[in-house]
């Protein structure tokens, strides 16, 4: 009989379709979420452990790295890794991995789908539809914008950014982008300026990375040079986007409207956002189709088995 290599699973990851299953079958998973008192837990249990699993959305903080004097490799389910302090792994001598590609075009198939609901005003519809109003009242939805033939300025031009860009070729869209610094290899103009990238575009896409760096880099006035008649969309990260500051654009008129996946504090959304007729709002679902999600569960997995295996991650981040 084989014993089980001992891993800490920092929080349950129920958004996936077996991963809390098969790790229970293929490790001995300390579960750390289970424990009401976690630096007690750590004290206890967290000699010996030489590889933890977390999330995206769960994170590993130095904290909790320093507090597991054995460990060794960190392995995440999802792309983000904002939430997991890599600088302190990397002082600790600790590897990460992520789960880069797999999710790409289910997030970017998301991106467009919000944008097409925000211009279009699906959602408002359906709700119209739902409510019996269709035939009831005199008229008709507000109209909506065309999102063909249109602009589109894309925030952080990676992996999910160019996979947006390539899909606006199928609606005749000119793509133009801001990015920490000007690609090579792409057929888009850059903008240096994201405030001349706003005035410029019909759809404003934020596919940036998130963490201090990108903090409310969509600010008040990026937002009011997309102006009446623009549409911000965001599948990356809430805190990208200033929310107060966008909610008082939406409320006064000042934008034309934003279709979002994230929020600043998920999963708290702002009553003002609720209330307008021009949000369409989403539970950060980018990634959620079932074959996504086992894509990740996979990925994660195969690299916490490689690293037991060969002391190497498969996807290792930076
Ligand atoms: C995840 C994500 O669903 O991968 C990411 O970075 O944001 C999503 O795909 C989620 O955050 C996992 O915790």
């Amino acid at each position: 009989m084989t014993t089980k290599q001992r891993i800490l699973q920092v929080g349950s990851l129920s958004g996936s379709p077996s991963a809390n299953q098969r790790l229970a079958d293929g490790y001995d998973v300390f579960e750390l979420w289970k424990h009401g008192d976690r630096k007690a837990a750590l004290a206890e249990h967290g000699k010996g452990i030489t590889a933890l699993v977390t999330s995206a959305s769960i994170g590993a903080n130095a904290e909790l790295i320093n507090a597991l004097p054995d460990l060794k490799a960190i392995c995440s389910w999802g792309v983000g890794y904002e939430t997991i302090d890599v600088q302190a792994a990397r002082e600790r001598g600790v590897v990460v991995s992520n789960t880069p590609d797999v999710l790409t075009d289910c997030v970017a198939d998301l991106a467009w789908g919000l944008m097409i609901a925000g211009a279009r005003r699906m959602t408002l519809g359906d709700r119209y539809v739902r409510a019996g109003r269709w035939g009831q009242v005199h008229g008709s939805i507000p109209l909506g914008t065309r999102v063909s033939g249109k602009k589109l300025g894309i925030i952080g031009l990676g992996r999910i950014g160019q996979a947006i860009a390539r899909r606006g070729d199928g609606f005749d869209m000119e793509v133009r982008y801001h990015n920490r610094r000007a690609r090579t290899d792409v057929p888009y103009q850059y903008e240096a300026s994201l405030v001349e990238l706003a005035r410029w575009t019909d759809f404003l896409v934020v596919a940036t990375v998130g963490g201090p760096e990108t903090r409310h880099l969509v600010n008040r006035e990026v937002i009011e040079a997309l102006g009446p008649k623009g549409i911000i969309v965001n599948i990356a990260r809430g805190p990208v986007i200033d929310e107060q500051a966008l909610a008082g654009a939406l409320e006064s008129g000042k934008l034309g409207g934003a279709a979002l996946d994230v929020f600043e504090h998920e999963p708290n959304v702002p009553d003002a956002l609720k209330a307008s007729d021009n949000t369409v709002l989403l539970p950060h679902i980018g990634s959620a189709s079932y074959e996504t999600r086992m894509a990740m569960e996979d990925m994660m997995l195969d690299n916490l088995q490689s690293w037991f295996h060969s002391g190497k991650l498969v996807t290792p981040v930076d």
